[in-house]
């Protein structure tokens, strides 16, 4: 596994959390710190290092945990997210017959990348065309034929042509249609406009969709630097980081580059031909913190809190607490079988929207259009529906494109729901029953 040190020290972190007895000031101090020196050692810049940190001692602070997660969770997900967010987006990769310009300075391992995305491609069942446009180094088309042999895919080279772009079109003159085709360029020993003029010229012929830049994991914070340049002179639409297997200084390569805005998309982990993965930041992520169960953790997160405000809207209308907040809670949580909705679903009248198939359409029709309203309306308003007086209703009505009457019409509902809430909290048969369906305790009074 690449960056094996900064994985370690990362899950070392983990397990301090999980073993400590209580989430308080000294072990977050301690985290930070911990986070700090993995991140440092892996060559992360130390600027990203510490913003990062502080936003991780932050949130630990300041934010609370989802009902039901405990606070030891909470921040190994806010450590998760956070590392996360320093590695760029995740971006899909087409295996579909399309073209493919490898660009690089000298020795990054572009020629050895373009054998070894050739296998990735065929193996997934694409056919590949590989085109030897490095014109400055012969040395290079044999090795790029070596690979085309080893991995059973077209080839196309011209030792006699001195123009890369002419040796490009050449090849899609002749190549047998439905291959990707991949083409490996010379490398240099910086950025000059040489380079980039040809890059330019192989680029007007080839019409690639895809323009990757290959950059040796090894240059650490540098290759951030180098991406940047590169994005600037030609637009990239991915980097690939090889010699990840190598290098203690990976974490300051990936942050590095991804901070360029041009993602990543494969790292090289070898020198063999399948020595190449996919880098997606989240899968990355969780491998690296090293928890088959991150997915499950976040998953459970997601449903708490979505079921978090479903519960609490449920607990103030069975405590005659209703308002409009609650409410648009739930036109929200119509339709998933959340605790809330299984409880107006039980109230009469108010479950009409679910059972009446006739007028289902028309209803829905409706609660979109009173959750365009709530949302025209400001906080102070949700929590207190006694504030909406005439002036306050038209410009809700304008804000959300709807006519006052509509805007009545919301609040009309809304005082036969709190009613008819207020009723079934004074019920205490039918509310006890309904507690114990729920699973909800009694709201205090
Ligand atoms: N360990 C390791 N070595 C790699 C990796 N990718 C490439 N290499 C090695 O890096 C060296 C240079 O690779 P090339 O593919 O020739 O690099 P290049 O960018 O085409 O070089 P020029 O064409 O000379 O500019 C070779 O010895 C490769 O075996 C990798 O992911 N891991
Ligand atoms: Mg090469």
């Amino acid at each position: 596994m690449v960056l094996d040190a900064l994985g370690k020290s990362l899950r070392g972190v983990l397990q301090k959390i999980a073993r400590g007895s209580v989430v308080d000031e000294a072990l977050l101090a301690e985290v930070v710190r911990d986070i700090q020196r993995a991140l440092l050692q892996a060559d992360v810049n130390v600027q990203l290092t510490l913003e990062l940190t502080q936003r991780v001692r932050k949130r630990a602070t300041e934010e609370k945990p989802p009902a039901g997660a405990s606070l030891r969770d909470f921040l190994v997900r806010i450590i998760y997210e956070e590392i996360r967010g320093i590695l760029g987006k995740d971006r899909p990769f087409e295996l579909k017959p399309r073209k493919i310009l490898l660009a690089g300075l000298f020795g990054q391992g572009k020629t050895t990348t373009a054998g070894k995305l050739a296998r990735y491609f065929q193996k997934r069942g694409v056919r590949v065309g590989l085109v030897a446009a490095d014109i400055h180094r012969p040395a290079a088309i044999d090795q790029l034929e070596q690979l085309a042999k080893k991995v059973g895919c077209e080839f196309y080279a011209d030792r006699a042509e001195r123009r890369a772009e002419k040796i490009v079109a050449d090849a899609l003159a002749r190549f047998p249609p439905h291959l990707a085709i991949l083409v490996d360029t010379a490398g240099r020993s910086g950025i000059d406009a040489d380079l980039i003029e040809e890059l330019k010229r192989v680029r007007a012929v080839l019409q690639p969709d895809e323009t990757i830049l290959v950059l040796d994991a090894a240059m650490g914070q540098a290759a951030g630097r180098s991406a940047q340049a590169f994005h600037q002179a030609v637009g990239l639409s991915g980097v690939i980081l090889t010699k990840l297997d190598g290098s203690a200084k990976g974490g300051g390569a990936l942050s590095a580059v991804a901070v360029s805005g041009a993602p990543i998309l494969f790292i090289g982990t070898g020198e063999h031909l399948d020595d190449l993965e996919r880098f997606e930041p989240t899968r990355f992520v969780s491998r690296l913190l090293g928890m088959g169960d991150i997915q499950s953790l976040l998953e459970h997160f997601e449903e708490l809190s979505n079921k978090e405000a479903a519960e609490k809207a449920a607990k103030n209308l069975m405590g005659g607490r209703f308002t409009l907040r609650d409410m648009r809670t739930q036109l929200e949580s119509l339709g998933q079988m959340g605790p809330f909705s299984k409880l107006m679903s039980m109230m009469p009248g108010l479950g009409a929207a679910k059972i009446d198939e006739a007028k289902l359409d028309d209803t829905q029709k409706r609660l979109r259009r009173f959750r365009t309203i709530l949302d025209s309306m400001t906080p102070q308003e949700l929590d207190d529906a006694s504030l909406l007086k005439a002036d306050r209703i038209h410009r809700i009505a304008r804000g959300s494109g709807q006519r006052p009457q509509e805007v009545r019409a919301l609040l009309k509902h809304f005082e036969s729901t709190r009613k008819a809430a207020h009723g079934l909290a004074s019920n205490r048969r039918l509310r006890r029953q309904l507690e114990k369906q729920l699973g909800t305790e009694a709201p205090a009074e």
